[in-house]
């Protein structure tokens, strides 16, 4: 498969929009006073592949936005605030994505002003990766993680 879609998931503010900007270049972000109401948008290649990105809203009101943007998802990625701790919300999308059969990755962001080892012992047995979408830590890491599961 060349054309590989991810979904990145995570509560208001984890840090989604800021991943998917450090992600790529050429980045839409659909934002109203800092956060996102639609949708973000960014595609990376690699080799033959074409990674395709959507973020989602965090805001709850948009929940509708989720189910669009998951059809005929490949992979996901969650993002965590580490600076706070697992929510309900969390859960609740790590139960959906295992019950969906979405193969998925969790993204430890802030972790340039949190220790996130904590969150990830709790997480044991997911796959996580530690990284901070400002300052551009562990984003290579998604990125190949990504495409090798691809
Ligand atoms: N310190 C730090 N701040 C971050 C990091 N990633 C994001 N932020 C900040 O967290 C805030 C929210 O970031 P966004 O990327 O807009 O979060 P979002 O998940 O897209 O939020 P919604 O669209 O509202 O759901 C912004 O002020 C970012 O600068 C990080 O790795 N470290
Ligand atoms: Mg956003």
């Amino acid at each position: 498969m060349n054309d590989i879609k991810v979904i990145v998931f995570g509560k208001e503010n984890a840090g989604k929009s800021t991943l998917i900007r450090a992600i790529g270049r050429d980045v839409i972000n659909i934002d109203k006073n800092n956060t996102t109401v639609s949708m973000d948008y960014g595609k990376i290649n690699i080799g033959e592949k074409k990674i395709h990105f959507y973020g989602t809203p965090g805001q709850e009101r948009f929940d509708f936005m989720r189910d669009i943007l998951s059809k005929g998802a490949n992979m996901g990625i969650i993002v965590l605030d580490t600076t706070m701790n697992l929510s309900q919300v969390d859960t609740d999308l790590l139960n959906e994505l295992k019950q969906k059969n979405i193969p998925f990755l969790i993204f430890l962001n802030k972790s340039d002003i949190s220790d996130a080892e904590p969150i990830r012992k709790k997480l044991n047995g997911f796959p996580t990766i530690i990284g901070s979408a400002k300052m551009g830590k562990g984003v290579n890491e998604l990125i190949h993680t990504i495409v090798n599961l691809s």
